[in-house]
């Protein structure tokens, strides 16, 4: 029989090593777990730090690709779930409350307002499930800045320049994350390149 390309370095007693086995049954990838030993300080011998420079297990090793921290692997995911949101539940609703409240009188067109009411009933159930989530973490993703935060920033800028901010501006968790995000200089910055202005006014152009 072939062996399997998939290796896995690592003690499985370990919860961190025990998880990307867990992942890779789920799969249904064909490994082999190379184990080592903790006490024999395997994980500190230079063929293991070629493979993770910081002497952890596990390693996983598919050819050439060698990946190492199963934990930011998870993080990763968590990035991704977020972005999800942002793209499916949150954008569409603020997007259509943008283009009615700012956009639209801008165009010198009549703001819809049932459209309006419509995506801001919505908007308040999925502010709801944000306000959850960063009650229990500092940004989306988890206690560090990613693009699942970034990502809302256009968006949300537009939105909090609507007389709708005050949904946000209830949300005492969902408020903060929002102000720390805008007060990023990366975003005063980038902010200064979409004038809106407050309460749904268009800044003129200059
Ligand atoms: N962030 C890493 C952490 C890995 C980790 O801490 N592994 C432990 C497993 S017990 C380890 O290698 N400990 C050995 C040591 O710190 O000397 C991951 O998620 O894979």
């Amino acid at each position: 029989m072939a062996t399997p390309a998939v290796k896995v370095y690592g003690w499985a007693i370990s919860p961190f090593v025990s998880r990307a086995l867990l992942a890779l049954e789920e799969a249904g990838v064909d490994y082999q777990l190379l184990p080592m030993s903790r006490q024999a300080g395997d994980h500190h011998r230079p063929e293991h730090l070629a493979r993770n420079p910081f002497g952890k297990v596990p390693v996983l090793e598919d050819g050439d690709l060698t990946l190492f921290g199963t934990g930011s692997l998870e993080q990763a995911a968590m990035v991704d779930v977020w972005l999800e949101v942002e793209a499916h539940q949150l954008s569409p609703l603020a997007i259509a409350i943008v283009v009615e409240c700012i956009f639209t009188p801008f165009l010198g067109r009549e703001r819809n307002q049932t459209v309006v009411d419509e995506n801001v009933e919505k908007l308040k159930k999925v502010l709801k499930v944000y306000e959850a989530r960063l009650s229990q973490s500092r940004y989306l993703a988890g206690d560090f800045l990613s693009l699942a935060d970034l990502s809302h920033f256009t968006i949300m800028h537009c939105f909090m320049a609507t007389e709708y901010a005050a949904l946000v501006e209830a949300l005492p968790h969902a408020r903060a994350w929002w102000k720390e995000l805008a007060a990023r200089p990366a975003a005063k910055k980038v902010a200064e390149f979409m004038p809106v202005g407050t309460a749904g006014a268009p800044k003129k152009p200059e």
